[in-house]
């Protein structure tokens, strides 16, 4: 008998311009994934709203990051790619799930303490709970598989224990999800500083790339890349972690590995280097960016995208939520 297909969830959130960041260390693993997994993918909006987003940017955002996905090569015919916010069942198993996770649990997520650093004056509710949205996001679908970067695998861990604490409390009602890191390009670090992540939300531009920026924006970043002082292109994450940084860049983008890469630049110093990232980063989002240009232009077409993998994304999570609102005990 042939084995049922495996599946899979992953999501981001509409919260800025997508980043080569959010792409080498996800974006392009879901492309590739789609070929053997029965794909889920959302735009996490409900998310994004835990930092404070004026509405004509949240919506400007969404469908833009929708528009931008389809062109990185999702295909929402093969897949199932939908709005989070459209789809009611993730915010109902999110409250449910509140109640099921501890509030130190919460309080030990990394990201809760960067980003309620970096947003002292909106320590909202929700951003201490955004994590189980996220749980409830990857539960509903029962997948085998996440594929994310590695600033969310503590977030795939809880995901984990408040499975199992379900189903210990009320039998066999969740599956439990494997991560997916990559082991390349899993963490792609900010250009102005090397000890921080590359982030969407960065109010330095320079910091990150993003794939919509025109050639000479993206040439212009990474000829301002924080380095070190020395010139000798050198894979050393500790002693040269700007470096490090762009040769796995490039790395990813080329499929070269970190010997390749220095041999290819031996001798030649950082400015000619950073040269032909830029170029190379470029040119590889060229053909990405005008597909964005042609979709972006049929909103015709993404609605219809959109309203159809809401449809379906109900369809199969509401039976996961109909069946946690029965064993709980509420009146069916
Ligand atoms: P924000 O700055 O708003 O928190 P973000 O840029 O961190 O956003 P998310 O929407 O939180 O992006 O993440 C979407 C996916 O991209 C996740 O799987 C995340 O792990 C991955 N990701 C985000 N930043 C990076 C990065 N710098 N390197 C590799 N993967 C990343
Ligand atoms: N929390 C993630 C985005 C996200 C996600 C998910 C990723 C929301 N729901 C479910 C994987 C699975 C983030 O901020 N990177």
């Amino acid at each position: 008998m042939e084995e049922p297909a495996k599946t899979l969830f992953s999501a981001i959130q509409p919260s800025g311009i997508i980043t080569i960041g959010n792409y080498f260390g996800a974006i392009k693993n879901w492309v590739e994934l789609q070929d053997d997994y029965n794909c889920m993918f959302a735009l996490a909006d409900l998310h994004a709203i835990t930092v404070f987003q004026r509405p004509e940017n949240l919506k400007k955002n969404t469908l833009e990051a929708y528009a931008l996905l389809l062109a990185c090569g999702i295909d929402a015919e093969k897949s199932l790619f939908f709005i989070q916010s459209q789809v009611n069942t993730h915010s109902q198993l999110a409250w449910i799930l509140d109640c099921y996770t501890q509030f130190g649990e919460l309080s030990r997520m990394t990201q809760f303490k960067d980003k309620s650093t970096k947003h002292s004056d909106n320590i909202n509710c929700g951003l201490f709970a955004y994590p189980v949205l996220m749980v409830a996001d990857i539960l509903l679908y029962q997948v085998d598989m996440v594929p994310i970067g590695l600033d969310q695998k503590q977030h795939l861990e809880l995901t984990r224990t408040v499975a199992e604490r379900f189903n210990f409390l009320y039998g066999e009602t969740f599956k439990i999800t494997e991560a997916y890191i990559p082991k390349n390009g899993s963490k792609i670090m900010s250009l102005q500083d090397p000890g921080r992540k590359m982030s969407k939300s960065d109010e330095n531009l320079n910091a990150w790339v993003a794939i919509l920026d025109s050639k000479d924006e993206i040439i212009k970043k990474f000829k301002r890349a924080v380095t070190d002082s020395d010139s000798c292109v050198r894979y050393d994450d500790k002693a040269k972690p700007g470096i490090s940084n762009l040769m796995t860049i490039y790395s990813c983008a080329t499929g070269k590995s970190f010997d390749e890469i220095e041999k290819e630049f031996d001798g030649v110093g950082y400015g000619k280097f950073k040269e032909a990232i830029g170029e190379c980063i470029a040119d590889k989002f060229a053909p990405v960016q005008s597909r964005f240009n042609e979709l972006i232009k049929d909103k015709e077409y993404l609605e219809k995208c959109y309203r159809k993998g809401a449809k379906e994304a109900f369809e199969i999570s509401n039976r996961t939520l109909n069946e946690v609102m029965k064993k709980i005990g509420f009146v069916q």
